[in-house]
């Protein structure tokens, strides 16, 4: 059945990058968004980032998702439709596969038709028993879910990878929203966040010796000159990645190494020397941080599980019960 897997497509509009971008740059400072990271070759780099020594979270959280495997199968329950937002390159899918009691079904959700594709078909050839039902929309809104064939038992969301906090605070209550508009009422989900920690170790991670993130993120302008005709020069610009204790995140930036005009679709845009554009921000979490983010949401944590360091968590969330009382 590979290759030919049924896709629900809901036609996600498609970005208007160009309109992005010129927002962006007249906004003060300037800003480019970070969405547009994953063409691609920065898919590959992305890929290529997980495996250099220094960033820790992919290793840790594939190993926590081995280790916890059982105790999250447990509170998740058996018989569960897995809704993954996004899809990654499978690694962390085939273990909560693997670990779940009897699930029956697998929907990712995506809004790039190639990386849904692969990712789908890579899941359906190795998991015969779980039927495969990919989503082509974007994650962001609330998705109405194919019905399995046999009835599944809940609906458990996962968003592996910390990706929430690439999001700004009130886009990511509007995501765990949409979550709980998905799960419905007996439903779970299961989010992957970075912790607070040494800054040290965090800064690292966004700053591997090895140039991989540094290139991941001057990607970024090479992907935009090829698919907005823009002419941002990758030698004029410098990845900067610092955390911001206050903000317990850290902020990527792209720093003009000039004073230089670019233009994108007839517009110019000067930089000074030593300007920062910002392109990501990755929000590390305490429990505190991670609760009143997820109440906003309407959603409160029911398990968490940490690896030995408190480097990184897996939190299970449910939706709040209705209020005792309701009114008249
Ligand atoms: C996808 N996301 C969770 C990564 C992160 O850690 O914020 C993206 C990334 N950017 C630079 N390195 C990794």
């Amino acid at each position: 059945m590979s290759g030919d897997l049924p896709i629900t497509d809901l036609h996600p509009t498609p970005d208007d990058i160009a309109g992005d971008v010129l927002r962006g740059l007249a906004a003060t400072p300037k800003r480019l968004p970070s969405k547009y990271f994953y063409d691609r070759r920065g898919s590959e780099l992305f890929e290529a980032i997980t495996r250099q020594p220094e960033y820790y979270p992919t290793r840790i959280e594939l190993a926590l998702l081995e280790a916890r495997g059982t105790q999250v199968a447990a509170a998740v329950g058996p018989r569960a439709h897995v809704v993954e937002y996004g899809s990654g390159s499978g690694r962390k899918t085939r273990l909560l596969l693997d670990a779940l009691d009897d699930p029956v079904a697998y929907t990712p959700i995506e809004i790039s038709r190639s990386a849904l594709t692969a990712s789908a078909d890579r899941l359906d050839r190795e998991f015969g028993d779980v039927e495969v039902l990919p989503v082509l929309a974007d994650f962001t809104c609330p998705v109405p879910l194919p019905a399995p064939s046999r009835a599944a038992g809940h609906v458990l969301v996962f968003f592996p990878g910390s990706t929430l906090g690439n999001f700004t605070r009130e886009e990511s209550v509007r995501l765990l929203a949409a979550m709980r508009d998905t799960m419905g009422e007996r439903g779970s989900a299961l989010i992957g966040i970075d912790l607070e920690k040494d800054p040290a170790v965090i800064e690292a991670a966004y700053n591997d010796a090895a140039g991989v993130t540094a290139a991941f993120t001057l990607n970024l302008l090479a992907r935009l000159n090829r698919d907005i005709g823009s002419d941002l020069a990758l030698d004029g610009f410098a990845h900067r990645a610092r955390y911001v204790r206050d903000e317990g995140r850290i902020v990527t930036t792209l720093e003009s190494l000039r004073q230089q005009v670019v233009t994108v679709d007839g517009r110019r845009f000067a930089f000074a020397a030593g300007e920062q554009m910002h392109v990501e921000q990755s929000q590390k979490y305490s429990d505190a941080r991670f609760e009143a983010l997820v109440r906003d949401a309407g959603l409160h944590v029911v398990e968490r599980w940490n690896d030995p360091l408190d480097w990184f968590g897996l939190r299970l969330l449910r939706r709040d019960p209705p209020p005792a009382n309701p009114p008249p």
